[in-house]
C-alpha cells in the first residue's frame, strides 16, 4: 500500500518491498504484544504514536534537519558519548538491531554463529531496510565484544564507519585511554558537522542528556510500587524510543507520563494485582522490535519491574557531573561517567553484580530473569557469577539464552512459567 513516506524511503535507498514486509511484521507484532494490554496509561498513546511513525516522521525530522546542515551519527553502544554529538549541533540514534529479517543476507558475510545483534545491524544494512542507517551521516561502532570489534571490520566497506576503543579494565591507565578516546571522538564530530565544541554548548548538551536520564530515573523509581503501576513491556518501549526520538519533546512527554503514574499510585491501582510476582530482566540490550521476552514474562502470570539492562537501567542509572565550567572539566566528567557503565564486556566487572542485587532489593523483585543473546560470551560467563550473587542475597534467577526467532517461544514460555509458579 502507498504510504505519504515512500518517496523519501525511495530517496534512501531502501529495498521498498522488503521495507513494507518489516513494517508489517512490526505493526502485527505490536498490536498482539502493545495494543492488546488492558488498562494503559493515556501518556502510552504518545509511544504508540511514536512507535507507528519510527520509519515515518522522526525520519522525516531527521531529513529535514540534514537539509538544514545538521548531520546525523548513528551508534550502537551507549558508550558513545551523546552529549558531544549534541553539542556540535548533530544528532545522535540509536541504531536499533533488534529483528531477524536481515539475517539471511548477514549470514552471507558473518558466520552463523554470531550474536543475533550483530547479524541484525548488518543484515538491516545489506537488505536496505533501516532508514536511520540510511539517514547517518557517520557510525559509530566500538571495541566492547570481539563479536562487534570484528563485525565492524566488515561493516566499514558498507557505511561511513568511526571505531571508538573502550578499555577492558577500570585502572588509571585505563582512565588515560578513555579520556583521549573521547577527545579523538570531540575532533572527530568536530570535523564531519564543521562546528567546534565550546564549553556552553557542551553545558547545553550535559544538561538535556542528564534530564532524559533523571526522568527515566523517575520512571523507575515509580515501579517500586506494589501493585506495578506500569507494565515491563511498556518501559522497555519507552527506553528503546529513547534511542530515536527528539531528547527535548520526549522528555517532556516521559514526564507527563510519569505524572499519570503518580496519580494512579495514590489511587492504588496498577497494571496486574499486587500479589502478582515481580520480576526483574538482566543481562543483554533488547532493541527493537524484541519484545519476545517481557511478553513471555508478562503473559505468565508476572510483571516485570525493572530491566538491568542497557536498554534500561544501565543506561539511566550514571549522570553527568554538571558542575564543570571548563571544556577540560566537562570532558573530564563525561569521561568519569562513560567509565562507570558496568558492561559484562568488562574484566572484571563486581560493580555490575553489587547493582543487580541493589535494583532487585530496591525493586522489592521477587526474582530475576538473566537474558543473554545466543552466542553473547561476556553476558553467559557473566550470568553464572550473577546467580551466585543473588542467591547469596536470597533472590532466585532463571537464566534464558535466546535469539530473536520464535522457534523457541512455547520451549521458553513453559520455563518462565514454571520459574513464575516457583515464586508464589
Ligand atoms: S555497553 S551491553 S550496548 S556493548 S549481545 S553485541 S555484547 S555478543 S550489546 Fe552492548 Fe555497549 Fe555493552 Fe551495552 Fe556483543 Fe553480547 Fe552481542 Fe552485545
Amino acid at each position: 500500500m502507498p504510504t505519504p513516506y515512500d518517496e523519501m524511503w525511495e530517496k534512501l535507498n531502501l529495498d521498498l518491498a522488503a521495507h513494507e514486509g518489516l513494517l508489517q511484521v512490526l505493526g502485527k507484532f505490536y498490536g498482539d504484544i502493545y495494543l492488546s494490554q488492558s488498562g494503559r496509561l493515556k501518556g502510552i498513546e504518545y509511544l504508540d504514536f511514536a512507535l507507528s511513525e519510527v520509519h515515518g516522521l522522526r525520519i522525516q525530522e531527521l531529513q529535514e534537519a540534514k537539509a538544514q546542515g545538521r548531520k546525523v551519527v548513528g551508534t550502537f553502544c551507549v558508550f558513545v558519548p551523546e552529549e558531544l554529538v549534541l553539542a556540535a549541533d548533530a544528532i545522535q540514534v540509536g541504531l536499533c538491531a533488534g529483528a531477524e529479517i536481515g539475517k539471511e543476507a548477514a549470514e552471507k558475510i558473518l558466520p552463523r554463529n554470531t550474536c543475533a545483534l550483530i547479524k541484525s545491524f548488518v543484515g538491516f544494512k545489506i537488505a536496505r531496510l533501516c532508514p536511520y542507517l540510511e539517514s547517518c551521516d557517520l557510525v559509530v561502532g566500538e571495541t566492547t565484544c570481539d563479536g562487534k570489534k570484528k563485525a565492524y571490520e566488515i561493516f566499514a566497506d558498507y557505511v561511513p564507519l568511526y571505531v571508538m576503543e573502550i578499555p577492558q579494565m577500570k585502572q588509571a591507565c585505563d582512565r588515560d585511554l578513555w579520556k583521549a578516546e573521547i577527545l579523538r571522538f570531540k575532533e572527530e564530530i568536530e570535523r564531519i558537522t564543521g562546528k567546534s565544541i565550546t564549553a556552553p554548548r557542551l553545558k547545553e548538551a550535559i544538561r538535556l542528556v542528564n534530564a532524559r536520564r533523571e526522568v527515566l530515573q523517575r520512571l523507575n523509581r515509580l515501579r517500586v510500587a506494589a501493585p506495578a503501576p506500569i507494565s515491563g513491556r511498556d518501559v522497555l518501549l519507552i527506553n528503546q524510543i529513547s534511542f530515536y526520538d527528539d531528547p527535548v519533546r520526549f522528555t517532556a512527554k516521559i514526564g507527563e507520563l510519569c505524572d499519570e503514574l503518580e496519580e494512579r499510585i495514590k489511587a492504588g491501582q496498577g497494571v496486574a494485582p499486587a500479589d502478582t510476582p515481580r520480576l526483574m530482566l538482566s543481562g543483554c540490550p533488547m532493541a527493537v522490535p524484541n519484545w519476545k521476552l517481557p511478553f513471555l514474562v508478562e503473559s505468565s502470570g508476572a510483571v516485570i519491574v525493572g530491566e538491568e539492562s542497557c536498554i534500561g537501567s544501565r543506561n539511566t542509572r550514571d549522570l553527568v557531573d554538571e558542575s564543570g565550567e571548563t571544556l577540560e572539566a566537562m570532558l573530564d566528567a563525561i569521561a568519569d561517567r562513560y567509565l562507570r557503565i558496568d558492561c559484562a564486556c568488562f574484566t572484571p566487572n563486581p560493580e555490575r553484580l553489587e547493582h543487580i542485587v541493589a535494583m532487585a532489593r530496591d525493586l522489592r523483585a521477587d526474582g530475576v530473569i538473566h537474558y543473554g543473546l545466543s552466542f553473547c560470551q561476556p553476558y553467559a560467563i557473566e550470568a553464572f557469577k550473577v546467580e551466585k550473587a543473588l542467591k547469596d542475597a536470597g533472590v532466585p534467577m532463571l537464566s534464558i539464552e535466546t535469539d530473536y526467532s520464535m522457534e523457541d517461544v512455547e520451549q521458553l514460555k513453559t520455563r518462565v512459567e514454571a520459574f513464575v509458579e516457583m515464586l508464589h
